[in-house]
Order: structure tokens, then sequence, then C-alpha cells
């Protein structure tokens, strides 16, 4: 092996559960604000797909975790739907639900794949969108009563836990840039909403502290999109650090150091739109650091000084700071419009060990999504050497992070089968099985065998 990675290292890959359970309108589940987005605006959604016609998880699972198994997974995460387990989003837990998470945590347990578990995965329950969703300090404690339910009913098997999956892409889809319902564009409710989850995901993790679950574990999945400036030039230097304060910090530093940086407040401040809050949050922040951190990589972010000074009477934006920055020749995945660049990931690994305490960290979430993969079917399966290609790529520099001291427990894939995405439905394909949407059934594609030999070798 040219590669070999430390013992017990966590192999797998991370899936949410509305773009994989389906039986969206069974067994008293709820709506989220996905289920209602699509009943009112099914052609915003890829060829009119909804959340309710994903992969099938909340019937199959069974077939799919043994599955996991076959292919070397050691872990796995899956996220409770809020709305499934509490429809409305407050009160009376619904019992198919419990029942459901339980066989599911046990079958993964009965198969040496341990659960990691996701609390928020983007799905508010519609009810309390309507009420204002994060918004409002009110949603906050729904939530913090819905986490402790689920520690309470699932924290005898659940050692891994996390409150939430990159909070901030609600705050930029929803608040920002309108690709997450309720698609309002204002940047001081975003402030204000990016500061409530905060608020929700430390009451979490004080509550999980009450519950001692023994080798238990809490933490927060972000999307960490390492800035880099287009030169060295003071002011694009400058450009750099405000998209990191704007796009990173803000959540990485409450969460692992447990305080705000003081360059982001005072910037908040000089444009007024700093966030409500109550003089008691401050002592919960810092008193509630997380245990352990994931990282979902996909892209960095190039940027340079502004070039034109911002419209006064345009809408006020983050890139009133900054001007993005498309570095000629950078690598491109066509199908999203996302650059890759392999080597972030250590960039990452290497800033969280200088400064966040070297965390414990893994990789969440890296993957590769294809437009119609069935191009590459031979032989009666997807034969997807690109995407061996970019994880090993990925690995390699992940692989040179933990030989520099950086503390990486862990790699999951995103993601395990073909899933329903938020912004293009099943157009691209992510998983390591391909999922046929007519009878859903699963086929392994190469990268799956592949993964497999990876996992069982811890290496390549
Ligand atoms: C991450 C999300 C996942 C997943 C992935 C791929 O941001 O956590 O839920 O969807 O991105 O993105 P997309 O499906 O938009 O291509």
């Amino acid at each position: 092996l040219q590669y070999e990675f430390p013992e017990g290292f966590w192999w797998g890959s991370a899936t949410s559960a509305t773009q994989i359970e389906g039986a969206a309108k069974e067994e008293g589940k709820g709506q989220n604000i996905w289920d209602y987005w699509y009943s009112i605006e099914p052609n915003r959604f890829f060829n009119n797909i909804g959340p309710e016609t994903t992969s099938d998880f909340y019937h199959q699972y069974k077939k799919d975790i043994k599955l996991m198994r076959k292919i070397g997974h050691n872990s796995f995460r899956f996220s409770i739907s809020w709305s499934r387990l509490i429809p409305g989003g407050r009160g009376k837990v619904n019992s198919k639900a419990v029942a459901f998470y339980n066989n599911v945590i046990d079958q993964l347990l009965e198969n040496n794949i341990e659960p990691f578990v996701n609390l928020f995965h983007f799905d508010m329950p519609l009810e309390l969108q309507n009420e204002g969703g994060w918004e409002n300090r009110e949603v906050v404690e729904a939530y913090a009563v819905y986490a402790r339910e689920c520690f309470r009913l699932f924290g005898d098997r659940v050692k891994k836990w996390f409150t939430f999956n990159e909070p901030i892409v609600p705050v930029e889809g929803g608040y920002l840039y309108d690709f997450h319902y309720p698609n309002v564009v204002d940047f001081k409710r975003a402030v204000q909403v990016a500061y409530h989850t905060i608020l929700a995901h430390v009451k979490a993790v004080e509550s999980f502290r009450h519950f001692h679950i023994k080798n238990g574990k809490i933490g927060i999945i972000l999307n960490l999109t390492p800035s880099y400036s287009r030169s060295q030039n003071p002011a694009d230097l400058e450009a750099a650090n405000i998209t990191d304060l704007f796009f990173n910090r803000s959540f990485l530093d409450p969460v692992v150091l447990g305080n705000y940086p003081k360059e982001l407040v005072h910037i908040l401040q000089k444009y007024g739109i700093l966030p409500i809050t109550q003089k008691e949050d401050f002592e919960l922040i810092k008193n509630n650091t997380i245990d352990f951190l994931g990282v979902n990589y996909y892209q960095p972010r190039r940027v340079k000084a502004k070039e034109n000074l911002p419209n006064p009477y345009g809408v006020f934006m983050p890139e009133w700071f900054f001007d993005n920055y498309e570095m000629p020749g950078r690598k491109m995945n066509p199908y999203r419009g996302w650059e890759i660049y392999e080597k972030g990931i250590y960039d990452i690994m290497i800033n969280l060990k200088k400064n966040y305490r070297n965390i414990e960290s893994f990789v969440s979430e890296n993957g590769l999504g294809v437009e119609s993969e069935e191009k590459f079917l031979k032989d009666g399966y997807i034969q997807d050497d690109y995407r061996i290609e970019f994880i090993k790529e990925h690995l390699k520099w992940l692989y040179k992070a933990i030989e520099e001291g950086c503390n990486v427990k862990g790699y999951h894939l995103w993601t395990f089968m073909d899933n329903w995405s938020w912004t293009n439905a099943y157009k691209n394909r992510y998983g390591l099985i391909a999922i046929d949407l007519n009878t859903k059934k699963r086929t392994p594609k190469k990268s799956a065998y592949w993964f497999k030999d990876v996992a069982t070798y811890n290496g390549f």
C-alpha cells in the first residue's frame, strides 16, 4: 500500500432523509419545506421530480444496509427527519418514525456499521417555517426539544451525533441567493438566521452533555470553502479574508472556539446588520464547543478585490465586499459548475490544526456529481473511473495532512446511492450505487468495488 490510513479509519458515506427516504406522505410524516415547495412549484426541480420520489430507503433500508456492508462501510451517516419524528415540529412523537429509525440503527449495528446521526439537513418542518423558521427564536427552542428527544430515544446505541449539516446553506439558499424556501433576499435577515442556527446548535450540545452518553460525541458538519485570493495584493488578500469571515469563520469560530471573530462583528455592526441577541447566549456559545467536526468539501472559493464600487441603491449583499475570480485553467466539474481543487482538503485540515486546536475531524462529504452516467455503462454496470480518480486524488491530500499531524479520523463519500438533489433532482448522480428510477433497482458502480478495496485494506 502506498497510502495506508491510520488504524480504525472511518470509511463510509453520507446521506440525508429528504434525499433518500421517499415515503414523504406515509406513516404520519408531516410536511417540510421541500415537500411544500415542490407541491407549489414542481417545475422548479429538474424534470418535475420531487422529494416524494427518492431512492426509497424508507422501504428498502435492510437491503441497502447489507449492500453497505458488502462494499466495506464501517460507518454511515444519515439524518433524522424532524417532520417525520415530530410532525408539525412540536408536540407528539410519531411512533412509526421511532420504529423506523430504531430499525435503521439496529440494522446498521448488526452489520458492524457505526451510525453517524445528523439532526438537521435543510429540512425545516413547514409549520415552523410558517412561524418564521430560524428567524424566530421560538423555533430555536422547538429544535432544542426535538434534539433532546432524539438523544433520549436513540442515545443508547448512537454514539456519533451531529446537530446540523451545512447550516450556512439554508442561510445562503433561503435568505440570500434564492435556492431554498422561503427564497427571500435580505442580508440582515440572513445574519439573524445564521445566528439563531448557532444558538440552536449550542442548545443541543448543552442538552447532549446532560445525557452523559457513554463514549458519545457531538459535533456539527460544516461545508468549508477555503478562500484563495487572486494575488498577494493587499486588496485581493482582504477580499479573501472577508469571504473567509463570512462563509467559514461565521460558523467555525463559534462552534470550535466558542466565540465570534471580532472583525466579523465589527463589519456587521458597521453596516447595521448585527443580529438580535441575548446576553446569556454568549456564555452558552462559550461553554458548548464541539467534540469533533465533519468537513464537507466540494470546491474552493476564489476571489479578488471589487473592481467597481457597489451600487449604493442596489440590494446589500455579501458581494459588496468582493468579486468572484475565475482562475484561468482551473479544473471544473461541468455538470455542477464547481471547481475541482483537491489540495483544498489539505489546506482546510492544516488550518484546523493550526488555528482550531487541531480538533478531531473527518471528511463528512466529498464527491462528484455526473450527468447521464448511463453512457458509461459497460458489461451491466457503470464504469465510473472518473469518480475513482476524483476520490483518490482527494485521499492523497488527506493522507498528507494526516502525515503532517492533522487529527483526521475518516472519509465519507457523498454518497452511498444516487439520490435526490435540492437543486437538480436526479440529474447529477453521486452514488457508489446506481439507481434505476423506474424500478428502483440498485446496481453497484465500478467505484463501489474500488471503494470496498480501499476500506478493506485501509488504503490504496
Ligand atoms: C451538499 C449537501 C448534500 C448534497 C451535496 C451535493 O451541500 O450537504 O445534501 O446535495 O451537497 O450537492 P448537489 O446535490 O446540489 O449537487
